[in-house]
């Protein structure tokens, strides 16, 4: 392989010496106001250095809707220059060690190659996702009219096989999880009968769990709406968590963000799920209307915040079954994707640094003396601490940047990348 620009570590260094008195300055105030609450700076330090999340590998290029996709300069144009993207968030970051790859979008020509190649990186793969929502050329049967819960039992062999080909490159890959959306649903009352469905979707994860190895996990993902107009099979958390019982000790259930209806309460899904001991783990994203995708914490930073203070709770309470993986699952139809998914990774971390920061203590006092006002104040000065300095500090002990967007502009990375990797001729709609 030619060679590629890189960021080195030595550039990083030379960034952060500008930025590191500034940073002394900040941290020492925030490390004084912290102490007067009883919480020791570097514990939550090194919490913020050992908190990963994992970047979808369909996140590094331009997405789109159904209406445009504005491809940028230097687009990925194939699965190794995606990871090289992934590597330099992570170099620049420091908690995003994990890609997760999606098939066919990935399907790597050699997989032991690939995973060689991750590791070189400082890389390592999550999850894997299915897709038996769109037709590959050359495929037998369509997926028109659904996948998994297709009436016709041929189409379900299919989607089943081609989920079993995702774990089987998974095992090359060192992923330990499959996680599974479906498209699956109706756009017209009659058109799809609700409880065959269903059970067609039972009957085909099982096959699915059964293929899974015994140390691997099925992520079941639900989704109110999109594609399907009027009915979508696996449409909220409860038939999710229904069905995750159902399939037993593999199966659990994955929170995207943008998967609900406006205004639900996500926060309580995610106490339900750690309580029935199903939370598979989350799509981290935004969204202002539908599943817009939208980047982590640009809309709704408080809700996010409400989220992670439900996980900390159960990681303090050391709960069974309490193994969440964190994903990102964004499209980037205006912005830079490397600079959207520095930013999301550090505002899903800063969520989980300020719910550190809670008096779980006095906040169970509160809830137990039933003192609303109390219980929202003790959150809300979580909340409202600006830890930046911590997740700052953080990033520079692990090797990262002080600043990783400027580090990155400065680096003019995007520039090199777009000699580097001639624009495809023609940019396809549709998200990615
Ligand atoms: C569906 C979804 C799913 C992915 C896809 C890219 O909306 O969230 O997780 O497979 O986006
Ligand atoms: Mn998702």
């Amino acid at each position: 392989m030619s060679k590629h620009f890189e960021i080195d570590n030595g550039f990083v260094d030379e960034q952060n010496s500008r930025l590191r008195p500034s940073l002394d300055t900040d941290y020492d105030y925030l490390a004084e106001k912290l102490r007067r609450r009883n919480i020791n700076i570097e514990d939550v330090t090194s919490k913020a250095q050992a908190f990963t999340v994992a970047v979808p590998s369909w996140g590094v290029g331009t997405g789109g809707t159904r209406f445009a996709r504005f491809a940028g300069p230097g687009e990925p144009r194939d699965v190794y220059e995606k990871l090289e993207d992934c590597a330099t968030i992570h170099k620049l970051v420091r908690s995003t060690p994990a890609v997760s790859l999606h098939i066919p979008w990935d399907r790597p020509k050699d997989a032991a190659e690939l995973r060689r190649f991750a590791r070189e990186s400082g890389l390592y793969f999550d999850a894997m996702n299915s897709n038996t929502f769109q037709d590959q050329p050359g495929q037998d049967l369509s997926y028109k009219f659904g996948s998994l819960t297709h009436p016709d039992p041929a189409v379900r062999r299919q989607a089943v096989d081609h989920n079993i080909e995702c774990i089987e490159i998974g095992q090359v890959l060192g992923s330990k999880a499959l996680t599974v959306w479906i498209a699956d649903g109706g756009n017209f009352p009659g058109q799809v009968h609700p409880r065959r469905a269903l059970e067609r979707y039972l009957e085909s994860l099982h096959l699915i769990c059964e293929a899974a190895p015994q140390d691997w996990r099925v992520f079941l993902e639900h989704k109110l709406y999109e594609p399907a107009f009027y009915s979508t099979v696996i449409n909220d958390w409860g038939t999710s968590y229904y069905c995750a019982r159902e399939l037993g000790p593999k199966a659990f259930c994955l929170v995207d963000l943008g998967h609900h209806a406006p205004n639900v309460n996500i926060e309580m899904i995610v106490a339900r799920l750690i309580q029935f001991g199903k939370l598979a783990g989350f799509h981290f994203n935004d969204s202002k209307y539908g599943d817009d995708d939208l980047d982590a914490g640009s809309i709704k930073p408080f809700q996010l915040f409400l989220v992670f203070n439900e996980l900390v709770d159960a990681e303090l309470c050391a709960l069974s079954q309490f193994n969440p993986v964190y994903m990102l699952d964004q499209s980037h139809n205006l912005t830079d994707p490397v600079e959207s998914l520095m930013m999301s990774a550090i505002e899903v971390n800063r969520a989980f640094i300020q719910a550190h920061l809670v008096d779980r203590q006095a906040l169970t006092e509160a809830q137990e003396k039933c003192d609303p006002l109390m219980a929202l104040s003790i959150l809300k000065q979580a909340f409202v601490t600006d830890v930046s300095p911590i997740l700052a500090r953080a990033r520079e002990l692990s090797g990262g940047a002080i600043d990783p967007v400027a580090a990155y502009r400065a680096s003019n990375y995007r520039k090199h990348k777009a000699e580097e990797r001639p624009a495809r001729a023609k940019s396809f709609a549709g998200i990615v």
